[in-house]
This record gives C-alpha cells, structure tokens and sequence, in this order.
C-alpha cells in the first residue's frame, strides 16, 4: 500500500505488517467502497512510523477498532414532489468515534452519496476535529437527494422528512450536525425547526451553522474557506512568502470557495479563476465576487452566468480543466478527487507554489504525491478545511454557555486555531521523521490525541 507520501520516516517491518494487514480487512469489509479505502489509505500509511515508536496502539487494537465506525445508520427519506409523486431517498448517519467528544460533522445532500462518501468523510473528521484542540468526535451524514432544480417548497419537505428520522439519533451531547455540499443556512434552518417540533426543546446546540437570530455564530458562514487561507498563510511565511500580489485559482463556487475567494483577496492576491461542477470562469482582472455570491448564493445559477455581467471574462466548460490555468497557489473547494495526477502535474509544470485544500480529499494519493516530491507547500485537508468545524465547536460553546461572541471575536479565536494546528501538524511530522510534510503530521498529531483517549477508555 506504499504511495509515496511517506518518503524518509521511521518504520520498522511490524508496523508496516500490522498497518497492512488492518487496511486489507477494510478492503475486505468494505467492499467496492473507494472513497472509504482511499482515506483509510493515506491515514494508515502516515501512521506507520507511530506504531513503530510506541507499540502500545498496536498492543491495545487501536487501528482495528478506529478504521471501524462506532454505528452507521441508513434510512429511508420519503417525500412528495411538486406533482404529487412520492419519491424515496437514502439517508445516511455515520457516529464513526466519539472518543474525545460527541460525533460532530456536516450533512451532505448529492446525488453521489452513498455508504462510501458518508464513511470517507466521516473517517477524515475524527483527525481533523481533533486537530481543532477542541472536545469533538467523527461523523458525517447526508443523502444522495438531488437540490438542484428543486423547489424551497420541497427542499423544505424533503429536509423534513430526513429529519423526522433523524432526531433520534442526534443530540447536543450525542451527535451534532451541519452543513456541507448542498446544505446551507436554508437547509439547516429546516432542519432545526423540524428537530425544535419533534423533541418539543429548544436545543440550540443540535446542529450548527444555524442562522445568527436563532442561536448561530458569528463568522460560521466565513469559517471554512478564511481558515483555509489562514492556513495557507502560514505555510507561505514558513517559506518568506506571502499572498500579496498572487495569482490565485479557486476551484468551487459554493461556501467554502466564496470565502476563501474573499480572505485571498483582502490579503492582497488576485483570484482570476472559480467553478462548479459544468465549468469555470476567468476573469484576468480577478473574479467580482459579488456577482458570484449573488449567482451562487441567492439566484441559485449556474458559474456560466457571470460572463453575460463580465463580457472581458471568460467561460470554459468541463468540470475539472480549471487546474489548467498557471497560478502561483491552487486552492481545491469543489469535492473529492478534483485533482487528479495529471492535473497535479500540469498545475507543477506551471510553477504552483503552495495548495491548499478547501474541499474534503480533492487531491487523488497520487496527486498528493506529485505536489510533495516538487516540494510544493501542500496543505492536506484535514488540516487545511477544519476551520469550519472548529467554528462548528465554538458555536457549540456559545449555545451552552447563552452567550454570544463578536465577528473579531471568533475570527481571532479562528485564526489561533488554525495557525495552532499548522504548528502542530509541522511539530509531528518533524517528530516522526518526515519534516515539513504536513499530510504526515496532520494525521500524526490528529491520531494521537483520539488514540490516547480511546487507550484511557478501554476496549470498547
Ligand atoms: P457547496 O454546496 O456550498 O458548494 C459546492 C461547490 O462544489 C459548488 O460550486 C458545486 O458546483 C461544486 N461541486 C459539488 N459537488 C461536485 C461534484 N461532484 N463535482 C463537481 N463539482 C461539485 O459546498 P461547500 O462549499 O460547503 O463544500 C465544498 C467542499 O468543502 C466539500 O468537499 C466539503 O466537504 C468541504 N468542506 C465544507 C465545509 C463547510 O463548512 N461547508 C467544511 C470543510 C470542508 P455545483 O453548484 O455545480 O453543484
Ligand atoms: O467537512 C467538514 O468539516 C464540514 N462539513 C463541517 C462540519 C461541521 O460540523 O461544521
């Protein structure tokens, strides 16, 4: 299972032999589920050297036990369309470890979800919410319900009826959910005023990225796509460089793209280039962003729209061409496996500096591996996206404690955050023999803390 990410770290042949043999039985249990393998993959890997140094996780069964979810929950999401037709959809919960918190992670509504996506993301949430430094577990939902063309009208029954299932397996202290591709502030208002109807409690901790009037926080909508340029900030100081004055590429139109466009851009870089999933725009005077939030966010259209506004920009279809253009730091916002090798290569041979990844896994291993042997400043996204959960938690906090913080309140605390797990990843990955390789030390330093508390608590 060697990808190449793990260059020069320390391992020895028991750790390689114990991490093998575990993933081979997630392959095995987890049948034709790509996405699932490819997460458990890169992880496992980055873990070997830590089995080598302290044999204690493999002595306590710690890897058997984390690549298994806690429960995984599948529903059935009926509701009736505008014509009156019934339609089903598939819901899906996955509570994956609750060792050093309640499970916490975003729902997704695609057409592409399924057992595989639910359980990739959920796997990458355990590390990355433990990267946070804050007390949250793993999980992730979703359904593979299409939004796109929809009505609010049934948008609001569909989210209904997802949640009349779903109440009873959430909880402010059990699991709490939020938004990702395709679940919004529209979709989480539903959301928490079906679960508000059914438990008959006003439990604002339920779910986060609620609406600021009824319990949400402060630059949660901002959350994702500032704390990935944060991130990247740091990663291009480590080097003497910064984003003043950078040629930026954004793949993604959605939330985590919008706000990563806008803290690229006060910070001084030009964004000439973003997507959705039929094409991308470019615009060499860099991109209006208010065109695109006003597209994206409100009307609900398509990126193509923005050249009938911007005649000078243009417009190329094709979902993942946009790694074509030449740029000096590359920021994945859209999904999974956006970039693959030969886009790796190509945005290399065009003189990529730094890339950070918005989106959840948008690099394929072998992407990855193209960035690190060119020595590109890479942030992985557990690293990179977990703004957005950490958000998530101090939103938690607020409701707890019933009070509520300032936008510079929170985007301080943010920016701590982020600039902590950046210094912790590079701490880790010195440690274990792979300096500077942020994808060895996210998942070093992610592990370690959900390993130690699952040593505490037992085989369970
Ligand atoms: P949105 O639904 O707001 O936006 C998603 C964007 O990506 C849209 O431009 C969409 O295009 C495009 N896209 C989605 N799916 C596909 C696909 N299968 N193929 C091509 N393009 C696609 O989602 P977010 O911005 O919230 O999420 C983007 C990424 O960031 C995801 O990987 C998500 O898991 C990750 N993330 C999100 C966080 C959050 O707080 N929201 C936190 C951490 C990570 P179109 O409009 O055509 O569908
Ligand atoms: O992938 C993610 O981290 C998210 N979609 C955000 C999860 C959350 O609970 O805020």
């Amino acid at each position: 299972m060697n990808t190449g990410i793990l260059s020069s770290a320390v391992s020895n042949e028991k750790a390689t032999q114990y991490v093998q043999e575990v993933y081979e039985t997630v392959v095995k249990r987890n049948l034709h589920e790509s996405e699932f393998h490819q997460a458990v993959k890169e992880i496992l890997e980055c873990l070997t050297p830590v089995f080598a140094k302290q044999p204690k996780y493999m002595e306590a069964g710690i890897l058997e036990r984390i690549v298994e979810p806690e429960r995984m929950i599948t529903f059935r999401v009926p509701w009736v369309d505008d014509q009156g037709k019934t339609q089903v959809n598939r819901g899906f919960r996955v509570q994956f470890n609750s060792a050093i918190g309640p499970y916490k992670g975003g729902l997704r509504f695609h057409p592409s979800v399924n057992a595989s996506i639910i359980k990739f993301l959920g796997f990458e949430q355990i590390f990355k919410n433990s990267l946070t430094g804050q007390p949250i577990g793993g999980g992730k939902g979703g359904s593979d319900f299409n939004p796109k063309g929809k009505s609010d009208g049934e948008i609001m029954r569909f989210t209904q009826s997802f949640m009349t299932e779903l109440y009873r397996h959430i909880g402010p202290d059990t699991d709490v959910p939020a938004g990702d591709i395709g679940v919004g502030a529209r979709e989480i208002g539903y959301l928490y005023g079906q679960y508000k109807r059914i438990r008959g409690a006003y439990e604002s901790g339920v779910l986060t990225g609620k609406g600021i009037v009824y319990g949400g926080s402060l630059t949660r909508t901002e959350a994702t796509g500032f704390g990935c340029v944060y991130f990247v900030n740091e990663m291009l100081k480590s080097a003497g460089l910064s984003f003043e004055g950078k040629k930026v590429v954004v793949s993604g139109s959605g939330n985590v793209a919008i706000y990563a466009i806008k803290k690229a851009t006060q910070l001084g870089a030009k964004v000439v280039a973003c997507s959705d999933s039929n094409g991308y725009i470019y615009d060499e005077n860099g991109i209006d962003l208010k065109t695109v939030q006003r597209l994206k966010e409100v009307e609900r259209k398509r990126i193509s729209d923005y050249i009938i506004e911007h005649p000078t920009a243009t417009y190329v279809e094709g979902f993942n061409k946009i790694w074509s253009i030449p740029c000096d730091i590359a920021l994945p916002c859209a999904t999974q496996n956006e970039i693959d090798e030969a886009a790796a290569k190509v945005l290399v041979a065009n003189g990529v500096k730094a890339v950070g990844e918005g989106a959840n896994m948008p690099s394929t291993l072998e992407a990855i591996e193209v960035f690190i042997q060119a020595n590109v400043l890479f942030g992985p996204a557990k690293a990179a996206n977990a703004g957005g959960v950490a958000v998530s938690a101090l939103e938690m906090a607020q409701n707890s404690s019933r009070f509520a913080w300032t936008f510079d309140e929170v985007d301080d605390k943010l920016q701590t955050i982020m600039k902590n797990i950046y210094e912790n990843s590079m701490h880790a990955a010195a440690e274990y023999g792979c300096p500077g390789n942020l994808v060895v030390g996210s998942n070093i330093a992610g592990f370690l803390k959900v390993a130690d508390a699952m040593l505490a608590q037992g085989i369970i």
